[in-house]
């Protein structure tokens, strides 16, 4: 990534609950806090709420640009006491540009407002079934703004077989109306080309193309070279396709099985280092998975880096979760929902284990202003990549009225351990009572107008207490027995595409009055405690996937 890294630790000052923000010379700093970091995880401030001040100093002068790859819930930017920003969209990479004044040395502070927040407006209300981290999720860059700079890049595989991918470059700032760029793919030279006004797109040949997939996630690197400025973007060739009922990848129908992650630990809240991300995709890779759905928000750069490079396929989604009329009738709530997901999409456009884009999860699916976003969503992903289906996960199969609108149909059903008002026969997990409601559910996209679409089981699950045995609701045993069914299920099935066991590993939630239903302050239906350590289903699935499917 461009820029320099201003990652380290920072100087932090807490002002509690009720605190009301007016001066930043007034804060105290009291210590060093790591950035990325979550304050609400670190002693003394362990899920406490407030406002939480970071302040570092910068060496730089003039137009600049800052990168902030995440923060949450919310935040503001300050540079040298002067409000430079508003963050309102959790988990998004955002990037502003400002005049740093003279050369030389500056502060800049970002505030982390962590307190409960349930404004219709909100992105991230405190009634979503994961915990409302405050902090500096993910990286903090900086750098000069230059006159012009190539400011996206976007390369979509066409034609494998004759190695065809599609480049588009656009560039911004004050860049001359016509400019020679030098494309090169794994540092061979392959063409030449001009661009005019800012943006072009061309067709251009991978010279030893080779194809990515989960079995051989091979990655190309095409360099742009431009009057001295230097763009590497790493990339895979694979395409994706929803049609005749199936997902095909590069062609061949693929079934994905794998796991819900939530980007989330105890220690770190939303700030995982790399080293424990990488162990996660590598735990889930070697049990025999090919998918995880990242959710429930934007997916970070070493997360996908990490599944592009190991093969493992993502469903990526802008962040929401059971949003209400209140939210979808709110027009500063979609606002924020539709540049979310623009943002997301071109984050993400160039890696290959992107494979499925989604928002929204479990919305309300059932009314007309809901239909709306959903059809808003799809168009502005398709608009901006028209080569990843779209989909987003319905908890309402049987009322849902915007099913049309996406390329993939996804469901969130609990058959065997929340009463569905419809499907109360299977509340209690039972071998053929969980088959029936599965079949119950596929009746559903076996209408004829959604035949076409693939269809795929994006939750579905139980919870155990870790180390708590017996038959019954809450054991180890009661989850494995659901989970290792799931999976039987799907890995048999073929109108089914998919599943996303929810969840890989417990992941800490809400622990207001909704906290019986979330014992410890966790959604215990990982297959892993919160510190990754398998649970019996965990085995399970695992003797599952060594035989063959
Ligand atoms: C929902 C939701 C998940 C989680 C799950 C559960 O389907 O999408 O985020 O809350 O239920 O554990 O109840």
């Amino acid at each position: 990534m461009d820029g320099n890294i201003l990652d380290g630790f920072w100087e932090f000052g807490f002002l509690g609950e009720d605190a009301s923000f007016s001066d930043l010379s007034q804060i105290k700093y009291t210590e060093r806090l790591p950035v990325p970091g979550c304050f609400d995880v670190e002693p003394g401030y362990k899920l406490r709420r407030g406002i939480g001040v970071y302040r570092t100093r910068v060496s730089i002068g003039g137009p600049v640009t800052l990168d902030l790859e995440a923060v949450g819930p919310k935040g503001e930017v300050y540079w040298d006491g002067r409000k430079i920003a508003d963050c309102v969209l959790p988990f998004s990479r955002e990037e502003f540009r400002f005049d740093a004044g003279p050369d030389g040395q500056h502060e800049l502070c970002i505030l982390i407002d962590n307190r409960p927040d349930d404004s219709a407006e909100s992105l991230f209300p405190g009634f979503y079934d994961f915990y409302r981290h405050g902090g500096i999720y993910r990286s903090v860059r900086i750098r000069k703004t230059p006159e012009w700079e190539i400011s996206y890049v976007k390369i979509i595989p066409c034609d494998l077989k004759k190695g065809i991918a599609e480049v588009s470059v656009e560039l911004s700032g004050n860049f001359p109306p016509l400019l020679e760029m030098q494309f090169c793919i794994d540092n061979k030279t392959t063409d030449t080309r001009v661009i005019t006004n800012g943006k072009d797109c061309w067709q251009l040949k991978v010279p030893d193309c080779r194809i990515w997939s989960p079995d051989h996630p091979h990655l190309h690197k095409l360099q742009l070279r431009c009057q001295g400025t230097e763009k590497t973007v790493a990339f895979g060739m694979r395409t994706i396709e929803a049609k005749n009922g199936r997902l095909h990848l590069n062609g061949e129908p693929v079934k994905l099985i794998g796991y819900n992650r939530h980007d989330c630990h105890p220690d770190f809240g939303y700030a995982v280092p790399e080293t424990l991300i990488r162990r996660d995709l590598e735990m889930i890779k070697k049990q025999g998975c090919n998918f995880i759905r990242g959710c429930h928000y934007p997916q970070s750069e070493t997360v996908l880096d990490w599944c592009d490079k190991i093969g493992l396929l993502v469903w990526e989604e802008s962040i929401g979760w059971g949003n209400p009329e209140t939210n979808l009738t709110n027009e500063i709530f979609c606002r924020r929902q539709a540049e979310q997901t623009r943002r997301m999409a071109r984050k993400s456009i160039n890696h290959p284990s992107v494979i499925l884009h989604g928002f929204m999860n479990e919305l309300k699916s059932s009314i007309e202003p809901a239909k709306q976003l959903i059809h808003t969503l799809a168009g502005i992903l398709r608009d901006e990549d028209p080569s990843r289906p779209v989909t987003y996960a319905c908890n309402i199969p049987f009322e849902d009225i915007a099913l049309g609108e996406v390329d993939v149909i996804s469901f969130n059903i609990y058959p065997g351990w929340y009463i569905n008002p419809q499907m109360s026969d299977v509340q209690e997990f039972d071998p053929a009572g969980f088959e029936k409601a599965l079949l119950k559910y596929e009746t559903v996209v076996n209408r004829a107008e959604y035949l076409d679409k693939p269809y795929i089981i994006s939750e579905i699950g139980g919870a155990a207490l870790p180390g708590f045995h017996g038959d019954i609701r809450w054991s180890e045993e009661y989850q494995a027995d659901l989970a290792t069914a799931a999976f039987s299920h799907v890995l048999k099935s073929s109108r089914c595409s998919g599943i996303a066991l929810w969840m890989f590993c417990d992941t800490r939630s809400f622990n207001d009055y909704r906290a019986p239903a979330r014992p410890r302050g966790f959604n215990n239906k990982g297959v892993a405690d919160e510190y990754r350590r398998p649970k019996m289903a965990w085995n399970s699935i695992s003797r599952l996937l060594k035989k063959p499917f």
